[in-house]
């Protein structure tokens, strides 16, 4: 739709690190963003939508290096794995890229340029510590040691856990670097930084006459008030990133090219779809550009972003919109309680809409923290999208199918009841413009309670048995749909799966205008179950399920190093589960071949009294001659296995590849069969 009000709107998200797994704190970001985006494309704006990995930086260099693979490597993996996640929460990005690009280092590299030129980039000789065995710079974080004002010994690098106290990594007591736990020195080099102060009354305009959320403006003041710093820039070499230009050896510190990223993934769409970079970008540009991001970021977006886009000559953010932290049953999200959750648990538990619809439901456009209480979330879904919404639909389009063909009546049973739910939707779309979610979403439900209450006032299952109100049931059923139709159109941004299928059940298209008719004569599809109900031993198993996906991540991030490194150490157990096997020491009695198997041997193992037969795959590696009279270790306590060539009573244990390189094992001399292996 093209009209002279059509707006130029480019949306953003923060950049997930290219390190980590998508979670439901990440989500609330996307699915916030992504129903405003939704909402103002059925409005018929051009909007676009960009986001991208945000892939440099010490700890993305580290985790490589950890992970024994090249970052660029473990950066594509990661943003395959971020885009499948969003894309199954239906985030619709027109584009997803990342900022190790050549659009991004560009634009980097003209940025850092321009502020260079104008003299708004100073160079400063500190000094920090360095890791003398790793031969590299410590970020803060990656310093442990004693805190210099309570004396708690393991604290962090900048700031105490146990008495709250910040400091400079320099001043920790028995400082050690958590790579390499040696001792790190000080060290000097020549850094380089970004004149923000330059740049203080353009912000403080920028503030006052934006539309910046209340609280981003106070603590904005706040800043002001501290008095603004230069922003160190740069990093020494071994680091992630783009090489400062002309600069050989510094690169740029990851959150100086992590915002110009916004840039960078809309300039690799532009150049796909052949949209013009400039009309959004340029200084005078009267599109609109916003950034949605969590409130631990508004420094990065409310003072060096827009000072860094005024002095290398480019538009700022119409405004920033910062939401507030997910909690998890009133508490901070936990990997313990398992309430930590990918979202990628969620999707194997869990429809995507649930959470979609609960995080609009409570979503404000202030920078609350909002929390996901379980059992709220299935009471709400159930009751709000199930019991209310879907309910309207199924308990009127049988009657229709069956009675009158598909088709929807031509008449208007109840006039003011659809005038009420048609003049909804302008409040509805300020409320949508205004990022009010929970407000609009109530004022939705209010009307579907309505529109259920029209329902059951009129009884339509008890006017069928009356041959002659058979015109009425058509009429009320018909208005039932077309309200359940003019609630799905007002729910589209939120819910675009549902929208789809009742899409395909209506035979009509959703569109945002389409709330002010009524659908007349109008011929609708079988009704097909639009949503199941939440079950509560689905949302326990994804509990569930969270505990174990990260304790396979922490064994993940261990790996054996050396020759060994392509054979990864499984994951993590607990000492319980080590405790519940029994090794012993069995003495190999005797030992034949298989007939028809080319790996296995069959053994006899004495157990101290008892005989045991097991099928070991050590064929390639042993004659069975050989192996008679040894004493090895197995595992005793294995449930016996049915084999194609007999039951097997448990498992020896070898070492190596495989092939003539394996090595039962053999303790010496002296150990008596039966006997424990701990
Ligand atoms: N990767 C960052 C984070 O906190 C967000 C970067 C957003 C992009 O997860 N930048 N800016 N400014
Ligand atoms: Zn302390």
């Amino acid at each position: 739709m093209q009209s002279s009000n059509q707006r130029k709107i480019l949306v953003t998200c923060a950049l997930p690190y290219a390190n980590g797994s998508i979670h439901l704190g990440h989500l609330l970001e996307h699915i916030q963003t992504d129903i405003w985006v939704r909402f103002q494309r059925m409005r018929g704006h051009e909007t676009y939508f960009v986001c991208a990995d945000d892939a440099h930086g010490t700890p993305i260099m580290l985790k490589a290096q950890e992970l024994g693979v090249t970052p660029e490597q473990m950066i594509a993996g990661v943003r395959e794995e971020h885009m499948a996640d969003f894309s199954d929460f239906f985030i619709s990005f027109d584009n997803y890229h990342t900022t190790h690009s050549d659009e991004n280092r560009a634009f980097a590299s003209e940025i850092y340029n321009k502020l260079k030129e104008k003299g708004h980039i100073k160079t400063r000789t500190i000094s920090q510590l360095f890791d003398p065995e790793k031969g590299m710079f410590l970020p803060d974080r990656f310093v442990k040691g004693t805190c210099p004002k309570c004396k708690s010994e393991d604290e962090n690098g900048d700031s105490c856990d146990n008495c709250g106290a910040t400091y400079s990594p320099t001043e920790v007591i028995n400082p050690r670097s958590v790579i390499s736990g040696a001792t790190p020195v000080l060290r000097d080099s020549e850094h380089y930084f970004f004149d923000l102060p330059a740049f203080e009354q353009m912000l403080k305009d920028w503030t006052t006459g934006g539309s910046l959320q209340e609280e981003m403006a106070n603590k904005l003041n706040e800043w002001f008030e501290q008095g603004l710093q230069q922003w160190d820039i740069s990093r020494d070499a071994p680091y992630f990133g783009f090489e400062i230009p002309g600069a050989p050896g510094k690169f740029f510190y990851v959150w100086l090219d992590a915002p110009i990223g916004y840039m960078g993934a809309f300039k690799n769409l532009c150049d796909r779809e052949n949209i013009d970079f400039d009309t959004y970008w340029n200084e005078n540009s009267d599109a609109e550009l916003y950034h949605f991001i969590g409130k631990d970021i508004i420094y990065f977006h409310s003072l060096f972003w827009p000072a860094m886009l005024e002095g290398a000559n480019y538009r700022k953010p119409t405004s920033v919109y910062a939401h507030g932290f997910v909690t998890v049953n009133g508490a901070k999200m936990s990997k313990s309680k398992g309430t930590f959750i990918k979202g990628r648990t969620y999707l194997d538990h869990l429809n995507p809409e649930y959470l979609r619809y609960y995080y609009a439901a409570k979503l404000t456009n202030r920078i609350d923290d909002l929390d996901l209480n379980l059992e709220d979330f299935a009471q709400r879904v159930n009751s709000d999208l199930v019991g209310k919404v879907v309910n309207i639909a199924s308990r009127c389009a049988s009657f229709i199918s069956k009675r009158f063909d598909g088709m929807l009546s031509a008449n208007v049973e109840n006039q003011a009841l659809a005038d009420e739910v048609t003049a909804a939707g302008d409040k509805l779309a300020e409320l949508y413009e205004n990022r009010e979610f929970g407000k609009a979403m109530r004022e939705i439900m209010a009307l579907a309670d309505k529109v259920n209450e029209y329902i059951a006032i009129k009884e339509p299952w008890v006017l069928v048995k009356d041959e002659t109100k058979q015109q009425e049931v058509q009429d009320v059923c018909s208005l039932g749909i077309n309200l359940f139709r003019t609630l799905m159109i007002y729910l589209k941004p939120v819910l675009p799966k549902l929208a789809e299928s009742t899409e395909a059940f209506l035979n009509d298209e959703l569109v945002w205008q389409g709330h002010k008719t009524l659908l007349a004569n109008h011929k609708i599809n079988k009704f097909k179950a639009l949503m199941q109900r939440v079950e509560m031993d689905k949302i326990e198993a994804m509990v569930e399920a969270s505990k174990e996906s990260l304790a396979a991540d922490k064994a993940k991030a261990k790996p054996l190093t050396g020759p060994l490194a392509d054979d990864p150490i499984a994951p993590e157990i607990e000492f319980d589960d080590f405790a519940k096997i029994d090794l012993r020491v069995a003495k190999i009695v005797k030992a034949d071949h298989v007939e028809k198997a080319d790996k296995l041997l069959r053994l006899e193992l004495d157990l101290g009294g008892e005989t045991r037969q097991v099928f070991a795959g050590i064929k390639s590696a042993y004659q069975p001659e050989d192996l008679e009279g040894k004493l090895t270790v197995m595992v005793a306590n294995l449930a016996p296995r049915k084999m194609r060539f007999g039951m097997s009573e448990g498992m020896v244990l070898a070492a190596g590849p495989g092939g003539k390189d394996l090595w039962i094992l053999n303790p010496e001399e002296g150990a008596q069969p039966g006997m424990k292996v701990k």
